[in-house]
């Protein structure tokens, strides 16, 4: 770590950052690697790697059970890692749950929170614009509660309605799932006036962080959310880590999800009592290497400063949507402007499936498909589309090239 460029307490450009990304360091087809795919996961850095390495190599060890020296390290420094990362999203630790992503998380509040709490005729408020990770766990709970999925309709630019949410809540209403940042359209839902509008009418609300964590200076405390999932491996951590945050009102009066051992307090042949929050979450052997490398990432990210990851993501994501939106057939999707970290968009005439393959044979990584956002698709009249998104890593020079790959396309296809 001491070759970092970080580690000098120094601003390093973001040419300079990009190599502290291994996997940038390599080319594809022939040409160097343009990831713009860091929405579905983003890259990770050096310090990250070795983080998991250094746990793997030194201290292979179980948390929270044996009294010998190893077993001590990696509970210390898995514990020192959820202060880390709690405090990166602005929570206390033991409002911090580690879990394996958004998903579970999601899950975690919809079986725990949602079947308990949900009585028949009870609705749930979501967006249209939903990734299928907090849509399907809401209509699941629904099914088995008997609660109502009320959908509140974007605007035409695709922002969230304020007016059609303040319009959508009856005395009903005991929950609004929503994104803070759509994976599709990039726009950033304004999380604290929909908490003020819900917590009026005593519903939870719960907000799906997995594309906001990794862009912006998030803190759960000042958005006033109850619950708020995100992803590790979207923000420089490894795979197969993630958080839930959770009011520790609302944590007090959830049900775990994962029943067994590590998360109990005392059991006998009939029944068992649980462990405190946030321990009583996370039965079994946890992620002990995800929690320390995404303690390493959020301290790389700090380092780095999330008000200008933020600033480059975005300014990025602006250039090239105007970029794009000048090109000969190409449609963009989402607001015009405000965007964060990403744009969707087509190629008329062509599959965005052989968008990315044309891409892909120029070295240049995006995503196609519907994005895990199916009703969305549904909304803009489109089977599936195509998506670069940015990160602290991406360039300026990377945005040309995806304008000359997309030049490429059109060439191809003789557009
Ligand atoms: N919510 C949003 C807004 C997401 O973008 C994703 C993943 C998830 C939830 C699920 O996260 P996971 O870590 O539990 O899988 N989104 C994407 C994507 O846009 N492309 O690939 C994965």
């Amino acid at each position: 770590m001491s070759a970092s460029p970080l580690a000098a307490g120094t601003t390093p450009s973001w040419t300079t950052l990009a190599q502290e990304f291994p996997a940038l360091q390599q080319t594809v087809n022939g040409h160097p690697l343009v990831y713009l795919d860091s929405a579905a996961t983003s890259l990770k850095p050096t310090a990250v790697i070795d983080a998991v390495c250094e746990y793997y190599r030194d201290y292979p060890s179980n948390v929270h059970r044996s009294v010998h020296t190893l077993a001590g390290r990696a509970t210390e420094a898995y514990e020192a890692a959820r202060t880390q990362v709690a405090g990166f999203i602005g929570a206390q630790p033991d409002t911090l749950v580690f879990t394996h992503g958004t998903t579970e998380s999601l899950n975690l509040v919809a079986y725990g929170w949602a079947r308990r709490h949900l009585q028949p005729g009870d609705e749930i408020l979501l967006t249209p614009a939903e990734h299928h990770s907090n849509l399907v766990p809401w209509q699941q709970a629904a099914r088995a509660t008997g609660a109502h999925l009320v959908y509140v309709d974007l605007t035409p630019e695709g922002r969230l309605d304020l007016a059609a949410l303040r319009a959508a809540f009856t005395a009903r209403t005991r929950l609004v799932a929503l994104a803070h940042v759509s994976n599709v359209l990039g726009t950033e839902n304004p999380i604290r006036d929909v908490v003020q509008l819900a917590h009026r009418q005593d519903a939870v609300v719960v907000v799906d962080g997995a594309q906001s964590v990794p862009h912006l200076p998030v803190s759960v405390s000042d958005l006033g959310v109850d619950f708020f999932a995100f992803s590790g491996h979207k923000m420089c951590g490894p795979t197969g880590i993630g958080g839930l945050y959770g009011r520790p009102e609302r944590l007090a009066e959830t049900d775990p999800l994962l029943y067994g051992g590590e998360m109990i307090a005392e059991v006998d042949r009939e029944r068992a009592t649980w462990a405190d929050v946030p321990y009583r979450f996370e039965g079994g052997t946890p992620n002990v290497a995800g929690a320390i490398g995404l303690g390493a990432a959020v301290a790389f990210l700090d380092r780095v400063g999330m008000d200008r990851i933020a600033a480059h993501s975005r300014a990025l994501a602006q250039e090239a949507a105007e970029r794009l939106t000048q090109l000969p057939g190409v449609t963009v999707y989402g607001p015009p402007t405000d965007r964060q970290a990403l744009v969707t968009f087509n190629c008329e005439g062509v599959h965005p499936h052989d968008v990315a393959q044309v891409l892909d044979s120029q070295g240049i990584a995006v995503r196609a498909g519907h994005h895990c956002a199916q009703p969305l698709m549904q909304t803009l009249a489109i089977q599936s589309s195509a998506r670069a998104s940015f990160y602290l890593y991406n360039t300026r020079e990377d945005v040309d090239r995806l304008v000359d790959g997309l030049r490429e396309v059109g060439r191809y296809f003789g557009r």
